[in-house]
């Protein structure tokens, strides 16, 4: 076995790369720099190996097609287990085994696997370099698929190893492949040893392990001891046209907006407003000695949702992806570009599909994969804010939960305060999307956007998030949002997308104390003429049914909440009960 192990001196480190190395018996082990050189020899390697497919470099400069296994093409929730000691510390949410027993199965299952195949050593920061926030995690990975991936996710390579020094405070990461028999997949975490083992997945959230295993799963567990909140959070600044920046974090489920959200291209009646984007994805977020809530994007790139991204939808994310660009599981065209549904373009003859066959139009199948993805740094993005290698972050003055919802819940809600904020967050619905494995378009409750990925117990979780309020002097406003509510025809009420900025002024007045609202049981909402409308094509009718609160539905929907806190046993906490109770009243008040 040859190990270019670069004068590597942290002890820890070169002591748990050779356990793991005995384990998995790789031919080879190269230890990742991040240099532009690895990045072209890596790059020739995998193309050579048919692991990535060029792309037209006159179209798509720096671009590369890869094609997944079609078993393996989302996050595997039912495979996904958080491992303490403890059962009740993983809570009702997640899937737990016990943490021996898992290693144990784990070692089986690895005993040989990198045998004829490469190890790399991925060192990454999570953060900013030079941030308070920022966190050291080292993968070993079999994929050069997952290592090219996290050069782009993360901050890779020798940076990494000189933050760490000799300290042996890193998240220790290990993800082999196997042969992708989801028979033997599985992605098992360690909070108490801040490490994660994932085997049989190449995909995404399952194998790049920076991201929800690393930067969500783990980091909340250590959140929720240390005093902060690691959360699926997009993060923007949005900028007046007097030059004002406010930042606002949102939550939302997988493939729920949060991408077109944080690259929102204003309408053109909103004149001199602009939204930056720090992250798209992940929030960090701690309270800073002014007691107002900081948020950090702990990662470098976008893994983004292709389908439904166009030049009208998100302008941003398409010349994002321009160049330097890996796309997985999208349709490839016969000249070497890319297409996917929702592009804004006619398919051309002679598409290849995800799979790699000639697609046919009438087989009512997509050409791409609905979790079809581009990993793109986030420096490609035109409107990246200049916030967001800030090491200090950004202050957050807003906080939004949202889900998709095709009834019940109205276009925008304002909590009355924080606590009622986290209830907002806490009861939250969404219909699941292809971002998972699984039925899509049921609803399912998903508080925080975090459901798949809280590291402990969500009630735990609930209080934590209650706890920080004592510690804030000054709480972001909480908001609710709904894009996706639909008619009797199952079309969009709302048009979405660049319009949403009509929501995010709202709510920037709202906390500027500039605008008005309507209280109702629920929440308090926009009256017609609080909300800014110049220039939006919307019939009356269908703008009442979007923002409308309809009794019938939130007296079911409160029941449904409830039931879902009774099972979690967070119908205890006292004001959850409250809010339930509240709102109840109010609505039978209502007639
Ligand atoms: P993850 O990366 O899985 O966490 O997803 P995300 O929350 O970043 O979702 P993303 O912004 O990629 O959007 C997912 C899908 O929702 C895409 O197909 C979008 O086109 C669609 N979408 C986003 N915003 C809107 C909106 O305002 N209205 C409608 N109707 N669809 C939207
Ligand atoms: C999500 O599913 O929320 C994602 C994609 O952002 S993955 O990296 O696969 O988790
Ligand atoms: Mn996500």
């Amino acid at each position: 076995m040859t190990n270019q192990a670069n004068g590597v001196k942290n002890r820890a480190l070169a002591r748990w790369v050779a356990e793991a190395a005995e384990l998995t018996r790789p031919d080879r082990i190269v230890w990742c720099d991040g240099s532009e050189e690895e990045k072209a020899r890596l790059t020739r390697e995998a193309v050579a190996r048919g692991v990535l497919i060029p792309l037209n470099p006159a179209r798509r400069p720096g671009c590369y097609l890869h094609r997944s296994n079609p078993n393996d093409v989302a996050r595997s929730e039912h495979l996904t287990f958080i491992c303490t000691p403890n059962k009740d510390d993983a809570g009702p949410t997640n899937n737990w085994a016990a943490p021996d027993e898992t290693y144990a199965r784990l070692r089986g299952w690895l005993k040989g696997s990198m045998q004829g195949r490469t190890m790399y050593v991925v060192p990454y920061v999570m953060g900013p370099l030079g941030s308070p926030f920022a966190k050291v995690g080292i993968e070993l990975t079999d994929s050069i698929y997952v290592a090219l991936n996290m050069r782009i996710m993360t901050r890779m390579g020798r940076a990494a190893l000189d933050l760490l020094g000799d300290s042996d405070d890193f998240n220790r990461g290990l993800h082999s492949t196997l042969d992708l028999d989801p028979e033997r997949r599985l992605i098992c975490h360690f909070p108490q040893d801040n490490a994660v083992w994932s085997v049989g997945s190449g995909y995404g959230g399952n194998a790049l392990l920076s991201k929800k295993c690393f930067a969500l799963r783990i980091a909340s567990y250590l959140g929720h001891s240390e005093g902060w909140l690691a959360e699926h959070m997009l993060i923007l600044g949005l900028e007046s046209p007097r030059g004002e920046t406010t930042y606002i974090a949102a939550a939302f489920p997988s493939a729920c907006g949060k991408t077109n959200l944080a690259m929102l291209l204003p309408p053109q009646s909103f004149k001199g407003w602009r939204v930056h984007t720090v992250g798209d994805d992940i929030a960090w977020l701690r309270i800073g000695p002014d007691g107002r809530l900081w948020a950090v994007n702990p990662e470098a790139g976008f893994f983004g949702v292709a389908p439904g991204t166009s030049t009208k939808s998100n302008a941003n994310a398409m010349k994002t992806v321009e160049h330097d660009t890996i796309f997985t599981n999208v349709a490839a065209t016969p000249d070497g570009d890319v297409w996917w549904e929702g592009m804004g373009t006619e398919p051309p003859p002679g598409l290849v599909d995800w799979r790699g066959q000639p697609w046919n139009p009438q087989s009512g199948q997509p050409a791409a994969h609905p979790n079809s993805r581009f990993t793109a740094p986030m420096t490609n993005n035109p409107v990246l804010s200049p916030k967001a290698e800030d090491p200090q972050g950004v202050p957050i003055s807003a906080i939004i939960f949202g889900g998709r919802r095709a009834s019940t819940v109205p276009l925008v809600l304002e909590a009355s305060d924080w606590s009622h904020g986290v209830f907002f967050g806490a009861s939250m619905g969404s219909e699941t999307t292809a971002a998972a494995t699984g039925k899509v378009g049921v609803v399912r409750r998903d508080p925080m956007a975090m459901l798949p990925f809280c590291g402990y117990n969500i009630v735990d979780y609930f209080v934590h998030w209650h706890e920080i309020a004592g510690r804030l002097r000054n709480p972001p406003k909480i908001f609710e949002v709904n894009w996706f509510r639909k008619d009797r025809d199952g079309a969009f009420l709302w048009p979405g997308y660049s319009e949403n900025m009509r929501v995010l002024k709202w709510i920037v007045d709202r906390v500027e104390g500039r605008a008005g609202a309507e209280p109702t049981p629920i929440g308090m909402v926009p009256r017609k003429e609080d909300l800014n409308l110049a220039g939006l094509d919307i019939a009356p009718d269908r703008l009442r049914q979007a923002t409308s609160i309809d009794r019938g539905e939130w007296l079911s929907e409160l029941n449904q909440i409830e039931e879902y806190f009774k099972r979690l046993g967070a119908d205890s906490l006292p004001d959850f009960e409250r809010r339930i109770k509240l709102a109840r009243e109010g609505l039978e008040q209502r007639g």
